[in-house]
């Protein structure tokens, strides 16, 4: 169903997928006259404007949905997004798709990789396929009953999943182009579709980067829940785990308990939050 906005709910907050409105019937028309207030949230930092942009509203559960190949896998990318779901306390898994095109003895071993990483941190990883079916019913009875917002890099299959779900869904698909392996873009305006009558998926256009500058240098720590039970242990109350004596969180990836792709992450996003390296950079240990 369409609705209007009255103009004066455009001076105080921008309507995103996901809110919830009052709103006066004029018309026929319904008039959304007021924006009531967001349970959650997931924003970006907007590269280079320095502002966020709330993505979507009032969502339970964030899908950092990638795919290995077309394009290809980026954990920068997929821990940024993780990121921004856990500083807004919003629950997160890892979805990833276009598993029919992961065929090759060195894709398996790429994908053993990125479960070991993963699952290690204590996300959920769907593999799934929207061209077979494969994983997307699982993954439906994981989030049957909740509003769902996806986030990935543009041609990942994000719309592509929605319409697997529900084949009469009027959109567009894009392609990948194949000499960069990017998305093109498709899918311009976030969308919420119902799947159900207690379940909402909110598509959303792909990122190129998914910029997390908003989330302060000190609480990245607590954005990887997996530094979790090693951040009482460090020598220091105030220790950042860079290059304190002593230090819980690098003991833990010493030992192995901490994955070093993920702490490499964590090293990557302190060093950007601090601007010695510029913005965007990717992480030194992402292969
Ligand atoms: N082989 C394969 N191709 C897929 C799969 N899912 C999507 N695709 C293809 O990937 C391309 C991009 O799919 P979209 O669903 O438009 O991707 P998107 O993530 O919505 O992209 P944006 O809207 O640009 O963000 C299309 O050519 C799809 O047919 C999959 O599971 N396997
Ligand atoms: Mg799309
Ligand atoms: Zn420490």
């Amino acid at each position: 169903m369409s609705a209007r906005v009255a103009g004066r709910v455009y001076r105080g907050i921008q309507p995103v997928a996901g809110d919830r409105a009052l709103a006066a019937e004029d018309a026929n028309i319904p008039v959304v006259e007021a924006i009531l207030p967001r349970e959650s949230v997931l924003q970006r930092t907007v590269p280079l404007g320095r502002s966020t942009q709330i993505i979507a509203s009032n969502v339970d559960i964030v899908l950092a949905i990638c795919s290995l190949h077309q394009p290809d896998f980026s954990h920068g990318f997929l821990c940024r997004a993780l990121v921004a779901a856990r500083w807004r306390k919003l629950r997160a898994v890892v979805v990833l798709n276009k598993m029919d095109l992961c065929l090759s003895g060195e894709d398996r071993t790429l994908l053993a990789g990125i479960l070991s990483v993963y699952e290690g941190a204590g996300y959920t990883v769907f593999q799934t396929s929207t061209s077979t079916g494969r994983g997307t019913g699982e993954l439906m009875k994981h989030i049957r009953g909740s509003t769902v917002v996806m986030a990935g890099p543009s041609g990942a299959g994000k719309t592509s999943l929605a319409k697997r779900y529900i084949p009469a869904l009027d959109v567009r698909i894009g392609s990948v182009n194949p000499k960069t392996s990017k998305g093109r873009h498709t899918t311009v305006t976030a969308r919420m579709i119902p799947l159900g009558s207690e379940t909402f998926l909110i598509d959303t256009p792909g990122l190129k980067m998914f910029s997390i500058e908003h989330v302060p240098r000190e609480e990245l720590q607590f954005c990887f829940p997996e530094f979790d039970e090693y951040l009482g242990r460090c020598r220091f109350r105030d220790c950042l785990h860079i290059s304190e004596p002593g230090c819980g969180v690098k003991g833990a990836v010493e030992l192995g308990s901490i994955s070093g792709i993920r702490y490499g992450m964590y090293e990557a996003f302190m060093r950007e939050a601090e601007g010695q390296q510029g913005n965007y950079l990717s992480a030194p240990s992402e292969r």
